[in-house]
């Protein structure tokens, strides 16, 4: 891991002409620093408009230069931020200026890592800035500004009270090894464990969502050939991303664009075709539609109002119930009320046109809240976790059901504890209350530089 006695500096805006550019400074070094470049040390928190000269006296810019004072700083360290004018040139030669005068470029993540082992907050809050950052919606949005105000953090916190409660109750009895644990203990830790794996449970269920929101909605396209497929995607991003023909077989390969609907993003692919009788070329098509419809969160079936009763290959019919399924029936513009099959009509299709827009806002809105309805527990405390906490929790579920065997077999106690401080490991991952430095590291450099 870096070391913290470094005085690190990167900028903060992305390279390139803007009207503004941002270069960050943090670590020991800085009250230095502020009174070498600003010429004097202004009240920290106070923006101080300064001419920033280069070490040999050369004028650079024309710069506003604020510092915040250790702890009440981003990183928890003496913090300088200089803005000035938008110009990759100006900035490079500021920044090979503030390596001469000791800084070090600072790692990808390595304020938000500062900030992390500083207190200032744990693991979840700083990944809640990087969700942050790349949040494309207004749910992702929301997500991030709970996590980052530690929604996540006191979940978990509670939990580890629990769990250090029910390890408190049963470690008495390891330094007494002729004593067992008595029954009514041995009942309520169980009960513990039991309370425990529920709510271990039902926070790993929000992964689904939270992987929704982070990475936008995957929505597939599916639909016979010719149907209109191509159109809906065009229709719904709004230019000619995909080729239209009136050929069926137009699309071999699958498109995938990012769009808004409502407060979501969407991930919408466009697929081949899917012929009940395919030729070979159409069939590996297929195939590929077919693995995006696996992985995808929703699908949107397309069927003809031209040809209602055209039959529908065997996967597409055995989606049509799936609650992640939309089925719209496209070019009700020719025919507004086609006799669809009593099965489909049952579905509650919605009429749709790709020629002329119809049915496109509607269908938006049914997306977005068959979307909202992964969501299972919403509220003030909402949780939706990522990749990274559901592996830790899944850990914490298997300890978690390793006590309870060996609880209900009236297994030795200092294997339980064992599996107890297990799942105390796997939940203190979460919110990095684990000293577990690779782990660290690995995330943090994830993140971008000056960040
Ligand atoms: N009238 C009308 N025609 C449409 C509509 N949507 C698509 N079409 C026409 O239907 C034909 C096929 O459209 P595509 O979008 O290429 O259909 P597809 O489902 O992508 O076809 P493949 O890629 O071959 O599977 C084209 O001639 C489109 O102009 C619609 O809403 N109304
Ligand atoms: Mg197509």
């Amino acid at each position: 891991m870096p070391r913290a006695s470094d005085t690190i500096t990167a900028p903060a805006t992305p390279a390139g002409t803007a009207a503004l550019a941002l270069v960050r400074i943090s670590g020991p070094d800085t009250k230095r620093l502020v009174a070498e470049i600003l010429g004097r040390l202004p009240p920290p928190r106070q923006a101080t408009y300064f001419e920033y000269r280069d070490r040999t006296g050369v004028l650079l810019d024309d710069m506003v230069g604020t510092w915040f004072a250790a702890p009440r700083s981003y990183t928890g360290e003496d913090v300088l931020e200089l803005s000035g004018h938008g110009s990759p040139f100006i900035s490079q030669r500021i920044l090979g200026d503030l390596l001469a005068r000791g800084c070090r470029l600072a790692e990808p993540g390595e304020f938000t890592q500062r900030a992390f082992l500083n207190g200032r907050m744990d693991l979840s809050q700083a990944e809640a800035v990087m969700d942050l950052i790349h949040a494309r919606s207004e749910r992702a949005l929301a997500l991030a500004h709970q996590q980052r105000r530690g929604a996540l953090g006191r979940r978990m916190a509670s939990l580890i009270d629990a769990l250090l409660g029910l390890l408190a109750r049963i470690e008495a009895y390891i330094d007494f090894p002729d004593e067992d644990l008595p029954p009514e203990d041995r009942q309520g830790v169980r009960e513990g464990v039991g309370r425990l794996a529920a709510e271990t449970d039902r926070l790993l269920a929000t992964n689904r969502y939270g992987t929704l929101l982070r990475d936008g909605v995957r929505t597939v396209i599916l639909g016979r050939p010719n149907v209109g497929k191509s159109s809906l995607l065009n229709r719904l991003i709004g230019r000619e991303r995909a080729l239209v023909s009136p050929e069926p077989g137009t699309t071999r390969d699958f498109i995938e664009e990012r769009i808004p609907a409502g407060p979501h993003c969407l991930r919408i692919v466009d697929t081949a075709g899917l012929n009940p009788s395919p030729a070979p070329l159409e069939r590996l098509g297929m195939e590929k539609a077919l693995e995006c419809a696996e992985a995808a969160d929703l699908a949107i079936v397309v069927l003809d109002a031209t040809d209602p009763s055209a039959p529908l290959p065997r996967e597409l019919a055995d989606r049509l119930e799936d609650p992640g399924t939309l089925v719209v029936v496209n070019k009700s513009d020719r025919v507004p009320d086609p006799a669809l099959p009593p099965e489909i009509s049952r579905l509650g299709p919605l009429p749709l046109s790709a020629l002329t827009g119809l049915g496109i806002d509607e269908l938006l809105r049914r997306i977005a809240s068959r979307a909202d309805s992964f969501q299972r527990e919403a509220g003030e405390d909402a949780v939706a976790i990522s990749a990274r906490h559901a592996h830790a929790l899944a850990e914490a579920g298997a300890a978690l059901q390793a006590a309870d065997e060996k609880l209900a077999a009236n297994g030795p106690v200092e294997l339980i504890a064992s599996d107890l401080r297990a799942v105390l490991a796997a939940y203190g991952e979460i919110t990095g209350k684990v000293d577990n430095e690779r782990m660290l590291d690995h995330l943090f450099a994830t993140f971008c530089i000056g960040k």
